[in-house]
């Protein structure tokens, strides 16, 4: 997998060679393309995001079918008699099944079970699970209804199906049940916890008997499985096999591996290079006067677990300790507002908001504001321009699967300059060694590396974007796709 740099064309090559006769079918909650109304007009947006960029070449080649949950105002309107759609509508490369669920159904099972109940458990965020039967109940249904849609998009064919996500724990035990013969496989995009952690949960082992319908169980590191197949080994009885990263119960084996996720390094690093992006980069220079100035960026959906309160405990305690950076240092928060229905979130937000007019009334003055909060959804423009200006990114999570946005800021960089101070709690750290490491707990020490960003000589920055830029180069979105799939076609062929 190391030889030759994966691309776009290389991974669509792959499929076709290889998928054979085999019908390719991920199944997702969110939908690779979105049909909404726009006044009288369907329109039809594709949500930015690297897992429908990874996945685009493998469905298009294998002329495959995804199956989502159908949330678009129009999407009802573009399906046919099977819920079916061809996309994209002006080139039709793949098929998508849209599932319907009610709002009660969505209440219970997406943003109860899954983001009150299975997020807070996975993230050591210090934020309790709530462990709602009701939730439970739906989660366990709407898990039955994705499987039906994909056993009647299967159908008599031979196929692998690649689920995506703790929305469906229980999905692939469901899909083996009725046909053994399928391969199943299973990305897990959070963290793994520890067995400690894990059994607080009151449904654990059905939890793990679902996961271990799969044949395939992926995460982004090594810790996670590791974490994986302990919690198995305290709460099952299955025979595991840490050597071979192996689970085997009820008769079937599991084989449990990481998969680090990345991003479309070439296609970043293009944009990067974009007039607009320049264009972009002088407005927000003027708007927030950073001519001269050292600029620090953060770019998170708004979630508790990406350490947004501890960046601006941070960056108070940086300039209250060096004084001499007052003046002279901004630094711009955007944020993405996320599941602002679940109390969690508003409250995070609030101490957030609270805290960064604390700091602006602190220190700030007529010529300079020291916090820039631009907590809306940016253009993609505008981030590409943000990541560009940034002396220093930070991503600072109290815990992250992986967390894209550090593999962003480097492959943003085609200058081969900024400094990246990244959390250790986060996925990416196993990949990414030369950037500043930082713990969001240790605030002072936090403060101390936001000083070190800002006064790295140059050749030290560009040695360390250099290598970070190279590991990213290689481990793209597209070899973590080649990855899995190369690993589903093995199994499969057995
Ligand atoms: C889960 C796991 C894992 C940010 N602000 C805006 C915006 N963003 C984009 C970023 C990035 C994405 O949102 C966030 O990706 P992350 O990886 O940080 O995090 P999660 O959403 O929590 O994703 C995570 C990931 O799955 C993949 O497996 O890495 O650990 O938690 O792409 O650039 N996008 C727009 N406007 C914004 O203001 N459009």
């Amino acid at each position: 997998m190391e030889d030759l740099k994966w691309d776009e064309d290389r991974l669509y090559q792959l499929v076709q060679e290889k998928l054979g006769d085999y019908l390719f079918l991920v199944v997702s909650n969110r939908e690779p393309y979105i049909h909404s109304m726009s006044g009288k007009e369907i329109i039809c947006n594709r949500p930015v995001s690297g897992l429908t960029e990874a996945l685009d070449p493998v469905m298009r080649a294998s002329k495959g079918t995804w199956v989502a949950y159908g949330s678009g105002d129009a999407d009802r309107t573009v399906v046919d008699s099977s819920n079916r759609v061809v996309v994209p509508l002006e080139k039709p490369e793949y098929t998508l099944r849209r599932v319907w669920l009610t709002d009660d159904e969505v209440a219970g099972f997406y943003l109860g079970f899954s983001n009150e109940g299975l997020w807070p458990l996975c993230h050591v965020a210090f934020v309790s699970p709530t462990y709602r039967e009701t939730d439970w109940d739906t989660y366990k249904r709407v898990n039955r209804i994705f499987a039906e849609a994909v056993l009647q998009e299967v159908a008599g064919r031979k196929a692998m199906v690649l689920v995506q996500d703790y929305h469906f724990a229980l999905l692939s035990r469901l899909i083996k049940e009725q046909r053994p013969d399928l391969t199943v496989g299973q990305f897990w995009h959070i963290p793994w916890p520890s067995h400690e952690i894990f059994r607080t949960c009151p449904w654990q082992e059905e939890i793990l008997d679902g996961l271990l319908g799969n044949d395939l169980l992926g995460f982004h590191t090594q810790s996670y499985c590791h974490n994986l197949l302990a919690t198995v080994e305290h709460t099952l009885k299955a025979n595991v096999d840490h050597n071979r990263s192996t689970l085997t119960y009820r008769g079937k084996t599991t084989l449990v591996q990481p998969f680090p996720i990345s991003v479309d390094f070439d296609r970043l690093s293009q944009e990067a290079g974009n007039e607009a992006v320049e264009r972009e980069m002088e407005s927000l220079r003027h708007e927030f006067d950073l001519a001269g100035k050292y600029v620090g960026v953060g770019m998170d959906r708004m979630d508790y677990t990406k350490g947004i309160l501890e960046r601006l405990q941070a960056l108070d305690k940086f300039f209250e300790n060096f004084p001499d950076y007052r003046g002279k240092v901004v630094f711009i928060q955007a944020g993405m507002p996320s599941r602002t229905q679940i109390d969690s979130y508003q409250k995070s937000n609030e101490r957030i908001d609270n805290l960064a007019s604390s700091i602006n009334s602190k220190y700030g003055n007529e010529s300079w504001k020291p916090l820039v909060m631009m907590t809306r959804q940016l253009t993609l423009v505008t981030l590409v321009a943000l990541r560009r200006l940034a002396n220093f990114c930070v991503v600072s999570s109290v815990h992250d699967g992986m967390n894209l946005v550090a593999k962003e800021y480097v492959s943003s960089r085609i200058d081969v300059d900024g400094v990246l101070i990244l959390s250790q709690f986060a996925g990416a750290v196993d990949e990414m060694p030369d950037a500043l490491l930082i713990n969001p707990y240790a605030i002072t020490e936090f403060a101390n590396q936001i000083k070190k960003a800002v006064e790295m000589p140059e050749m030290e920055r560009r040695r360390r974007m250099k290598t970070m830029r190279e590991t990213v180069s290689n481990h793209n979105i597209y070899w973590w796709g080649a990855s899995i799939v190369s690993n589903l076609i093995s199994i499969a062929r057995v």
